[in-house]
């Protein structure tokens, strides 16, 4: 049965076009709090604490520096993978991936209210998460990105334009994705795009980011 996903469709898609997720290592040495606030200021519409290599502490410790910088523009936090850490930050939501809990136990867990999000790498992944109650798939990677160079090519727009014509939910589309090759998947009618490196690593964050939304609004 799916997870009571028609009565929440609607109210409760994802209602940002900008998800950007975090990797500390991309910031160009700055502290990720300092560039999270600038992608907030600039018109980020959610972030994913993505920071694998931290345990459940410093993911904590850090997802609470991030909830004070993000609080004032109301941008919600998503926490990667660990759903304790973030019911324990009582974050706005949770993003798993193919290695996290399954999406239907995930979604019990949180309740109805909370937001969803899943990492997809075909099609029929992304159709199980909108079966299972999640809110939204991220679908990628769409075009090459170094960290995922070693599990093969990147999906491609086609690919990208089947899963958004197919699945049920919202799809954002990532990897690779600038504001050069942004019109590309905004044609495939992707409902917006996640990313690290355009927000995390651009010289004037702030910037970068109202650069995107602009072209998001397009
Ligand atoms: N997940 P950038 S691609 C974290 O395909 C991540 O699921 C991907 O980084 C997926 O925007 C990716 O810098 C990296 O290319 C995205």
């Amino acid at each position: 049965m799916p997870v009571n996903t028609r009565q929440r469709r609607g109210t409760h898609g994802p209602g940002f076009r900008l998800y950007v997720v975090t990797d500390r290592h991309q910031t160009a040495g700055r502290p990720l709090a300092e560039v999270v606030a600038a992608a907030a200021r600039g018109g980020v519409g959610a972030v994913q604490l993505r920071e694998k290599d931290l345990s459940a502490r410093e993911l904590y410790d850090l997802g609470a520096c991030l909830q004070e910088v993000l609080s004032p523009y109301r941008v919600p936090l998503l926490i990667n993978d660990r759903l304790d850490v973030a019911l324990a930050l009582h974050a706005a939501g949770v993003h798993l991936a193919g290695h996290s809990l399954p999406t239907r136990t995930a979604r019990s867990m949180l309740g109805p209210d909370k937001l969803l999000g899943v990492s997809t790498h075909s099609l029929d992944a992304a159709h199980q998460a909108a079966e299972e109650g999640a809110d939204f798939v991220v679908f990628g990677p769409v075009f090459a990105t170094p960290s995922k160079l070693a599990y093969g090519p990147p999906q491609g727009l086609s690919q990208l334009a089947a899963v958004v014509r197919d699945v049920s939910i919202p799809v954002l589309a990532i990897g690779g994705i600038t504001p050069v090759n942004l019109p590309q998947v905004q044609q495939t009618g992707a409902h917006g795009v996640a990313m690290i490196r355009a927000v995390l690593a651009a010289p004037d964050p702030c910037a970068a980011t109202q650069q995107l939304c602009r072209l998001l609004a397009e």
